[in-house]
C-alpha cells in the first residue's frame, strides 16, 4: 500500500470504481512541464465540424462570465489513485457546446490544451450536466500545477480524459484519438464499467 493510501475502516465507506484505491489527497499528476499562463494571449476554440463552419474563441472573461456552477466529484487516475469529493467550480462544458454548437453528425470530440496533449471524449459526455470547464478549486483558482486557469473535469471518466491548461475542442465526425488514447488507453474511458485500455474497445 503506498504511504498515502487510506487504511481499511479509516474513512469513509464509499463505493469505488472497479480497481480503484482511495488516497487523501490527489497527486499532482501530469505529462511534461507546467506551461506559463499568458492571459492576454490565452484563448478557448471551439472548432472542427461546427454547425456553422466557422471557429469559435473566447477569451477568459467571456467565459467566466457564463453561470457559475459547481461540481463535487471524485478524481479517477487510470493508474489506480482515486481522491474523494474534491470541489471544483466554473462553468458547464454544456453552456459552451450552446454557445459554440457542433454539426448533428458529430459524436467525439478532441479536447486540447497546452503542449500538445489532448483526450478523446464522447459529445454525450462533454455535455453530461456534471462536466466542468473547472477554474476553481475549494473555492481558490487553480493553482498552475492543477491545470490553471482552466480544467476539464468528467466525473464519470478517468481523469486522463480532464486536461488540465484546456484551451478548446475540436468537434469530430471520425474519432481522431487523443495523448493517452493513442498510447494503448480507452477511446470511451468510463471508470464504473472499468473502461481503461484499448484492447477492451
Ligand atoms: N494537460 C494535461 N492534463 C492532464 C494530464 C496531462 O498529462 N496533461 N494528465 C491527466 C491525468 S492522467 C490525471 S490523473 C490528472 C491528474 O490531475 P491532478 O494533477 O490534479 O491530480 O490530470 C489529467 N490532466
Ligand atoms: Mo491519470
Amino acid at each position: 500500500m503506498s504511504p498515502d493510501a487510506v487504511p481499511p475502516g479509516a474513512g469513509l465507506h464509499r463505493t469505488l470504481p472497479p480497481g480503484q484505491h482511495l488516497v487523501r489527497e490527489a497527486p499532482v499528476m501530469h505529462y511534461g512541464p507546467v506551461p506559463r499562463r499568458r492571459p492576454d494571449r490565452w484563448r478557448f476554440t471551439v472548432g472542427g465540424a461546427t454547425e456553422s463552419g466557422e471557429e469559435h474563441t473566447f477569451t477568459l472573461p467571456q467565459l467566466l462570465g457564463l453561470t457559475r456552477a459547481e461540481v463535487v466529484a471524485d478524481l479517477h487516475c487510470a493508474t489506480g489513485w482515486s481522491a474523494a469529493d474534491l470541489s471544483w467550480s466554473g462553468v458547464l462544458a454544456r453552456d459552451v457546446v450552446d454557445l459554440a454548437p457542433p454539426r448533428t453528425d458529430v459524436e467525439h470530440v478532441l479536447v486540447f490544451a497546452e503542449y500538445g496533449y489532448s483526450a478523446t471524449v464522447r459529445l454525450e459526455d462533454l455535455v453530461s450536466g456534471r462536466t466542468l470547464l473547472a477554474t476553481h478549486h475549494d473555492g481558490a483558482p487553480l493553482s498552475d500545477e492543477r491545470g490553471g486557469p482552466m480544467r476539464l473535469i468528467l466525473p464519470h471518466l478517468y481523469s486522463w480524459k480532464g486536461p488540465k491548461w484546456a484551451r478548446g475542442w475540436n468537434y469530430l465526425t471520425e474519432v481522431q484519438r487523443g495523448f493517452w488514447e493513442e498510447r494503448g488507453y480507452h477511446l470511451r474511458g468510463d471508470v464504473w464499467c472499468e473502461e481503461r485500455y484499448t484492447h477492451q474497445e
